[in-house]
């Protein structure tokens, strides 16, 4: 049976606040009352996938459960993806429907025409009772689309079951309770902000305030927090604004993150100067955590007890790990279950050892650190160069390749990630333009802003007369990075 939704409902009747948003305070009793009338009017699904867009907030949190106690999985679209990038996600999931939030509906438009489109606010009126029994734990529960080292991104599967020892592991590794408030302005379409932010403090009946993400706001909101989770580009951009802000708003800003009794950082590493910066504020650097769409968090620094800067910690329990050629591997009941309808895919992502072992095969590789007490593992760097990190999304150069190549003036064209203190990776797209073609950089990143969400738009277009390659024909990414690296540079000092 699902402890995920068993741990949900079982607050039916709590009246503390669960969800504050920019419609108010939510509680408890009330969003799981959403949830059910929800689910009522949606189903019953036999493990059919339900997409939903819905703004982050009470809303959000009802339509997710709702979807699930109807017994759907549920794909989380986000206002960030244009239409094609859209229409993929549902033609890929194959989804029975799409529900949307009023805020929304403008954006699901060219979705009316092939998918049965509904609007959320209308199914949460009336009443209903919560379903008297719940999936299974190996039920299908949601689908959370990553890129990888082919074209376009997959459908990782997670199960009630990996999202609820998530759930259980995390609240007991970071300490969560009923008296946390979580100051929440992740995405809610990827597994930091969906699953290790928001399931986690749901699971442990914490008060969760979600907003977007501004800096001074974010310093402002830490007031009313006890805890907060983040990715670097989110540091890199909270102290920016705490370097240009005067003396008074630093004064309470400190004495605001000082408050907290949990900053973690996630999904990218965090550089060691950032990681410095807190802790001179609060005496202590964030909580640094490894973590990925198929496993959730796998490895974290200890909430109480030494952090070590630059690292992420040890595996939490029921997480296994080996290194393989440098590779980590992971397993344990927190990994995925496959990607939806990619077989190959799912078996190149695994390796079975001789007893018969299946063992993530994570893409990073890593080291132990052996001076340090424990020997805390470090993330050195992705196997492929195709994989980027910019800003803690995690993009398919491959992808964004694809993309400029349908432009008629494209010949060639190599995508990189330059190291880059605000973003983690820099996208930079290297193109050789066809015989005779004239374009500029605004032009393309135009082309991909229509095709593409636009965090993946490529912040540079640099033009080259060609791509350097080896002997096999293979363009060596490397050379390039290094050449890009000094090109941008000059352009910006
Ligand atoms: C925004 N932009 C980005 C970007 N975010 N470009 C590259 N990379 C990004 N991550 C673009 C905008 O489109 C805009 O482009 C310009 O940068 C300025 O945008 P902004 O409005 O200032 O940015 P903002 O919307 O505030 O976003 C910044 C951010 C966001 C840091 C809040 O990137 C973010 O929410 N990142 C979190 C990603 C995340 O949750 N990853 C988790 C994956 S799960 P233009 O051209 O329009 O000016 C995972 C597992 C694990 O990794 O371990 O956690
Ligand atoms: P995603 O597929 O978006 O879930 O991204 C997962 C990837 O993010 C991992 O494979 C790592 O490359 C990266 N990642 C997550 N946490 C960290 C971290 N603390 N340090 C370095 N890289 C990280």
């Amino acid at each position: 049976m699902s402890d995920l939704l068993a741990r949900f409902a079982a607050r039916a009747e709590d009246d503390r606040t669960a969800i504050v948003d920019v419609h108010g305070a939510h509680s408890y009793r009330d969003v799981v009352a959403a949830a059910a009338r929800i689910a009522a009017r949606l189903g019953p699904l036999k493990g059919e996938r339900i997409a939903i867009l819905v703004a982050p907030g009470a809303r959000f949190v009802a339509a997710f459960f709702g979807v699930l106690f109807a017994r759907g999985t549920v794909v989380v679209l986000s206002p960030l993806h244009p239409a094609p990038e859209t229409r993929y996600f549902c033609e890929d999931a194959r989804v029975r429907g799409v529900l949307v939030s009023e805020e929304h509906e403008a954006h699901v438009d060219p979705l009316r025409d092939g998918f049965k489109v509904r609007s959320l606010e209308p199914l949460m009126d009336g009443a209903a009772n919560i379903p008297s029994s719940f999936a299974t734990a190996d039920a299908p529960a949601l689908q959370l689309y990553t890129s990888g080292t082919t074209g376009k991104p997959k459908g990782a599967v997670l199960t009630h079951g990996n999202l609820s020892v998530q759930q259980k592991l995390l609240g007991e590794a970071w300490g969560f309770t009923e008296k946390d408030v979580l100051l929440h302005a992740l995405p809610l379409h990827h597994m930091h902000g969906l699953c290790i932010a928001l399931m986690t403090a749901l699971g442990a009946g914490a008060c969760i305030e979600m907003t977007s993400f501004d800096a001074p706001k974010i310093w402002d909101a830490m007031e009313r927090a006890t805890s907060f989770m983040a990715v670097p580009a989110m540091y890199h951009r909270l102290f920016a604004a705490f370097d240009a802000a005067d003396e008074a708003a630093r004064a309470r800003w400190a004495a605001n993150a000082k408050n907290l009794r949990l900053a973690t950082s996630g999904s990218a590493a965090l550089p060691v100067g950032l990681a410095s910066r807190w802790k001179e504020l609060t005496g202590k650097i964030p909580l640094e955590r490894f973590g990925m769409t198929e496993i959730g968090v796998g490895l974290s620094n200890v909430l109480d007890g030494e952090r070590f800067p630059g690292c992420v910690g040890f595996p939490l329990p029921t997480v296994e790990t080996k290194i393989v050629d440098g590779e980590l591997w992971i397993r344990g009941p927190s990994v995925f279950a496959g990607y939806h309808e990619k077989e190959e895919e799912t078996k190149k992502a695994f390796s079975i050892d001789e007893g018969g072992t299946r063992w993530f095969k994570t893409g990073d590789t890593v080291t132990r650190v052996e001076e340090l007490a424990g020997a805390p593992f470090k993330i050195l760097g992705r196997t492929s160069v195709d994989i980027l990190k910019s800003g803690g999304y995690k993009l398919s150069a491959l992808e964004i390749e694809e993309t400029l190549r349908e432009h008629a003036s494209v010949a060639e064209v190599a995508v990189i990630g330059v190291p880059d203190e605000a973003w983690g990776d820099r996208v930079v797209a290297c193109v050789v333009l066809r015989p005779g073609a004239t374009c500029d950089a605004a032009t393309l990143r135009s082309f991909v802003r229509e095709r593409l969400a636009p965090y993946k738009v490529p912040k540079d277009v640099l033009f080259l007369d060609e791509l350097p390659k080896n002997a096999l024909g293979k363009v060596t990414k490397p050379d390039l990075v290094r050449s890009a690296q000094s090109k941008i540079h000059e352009k910006t000092s």
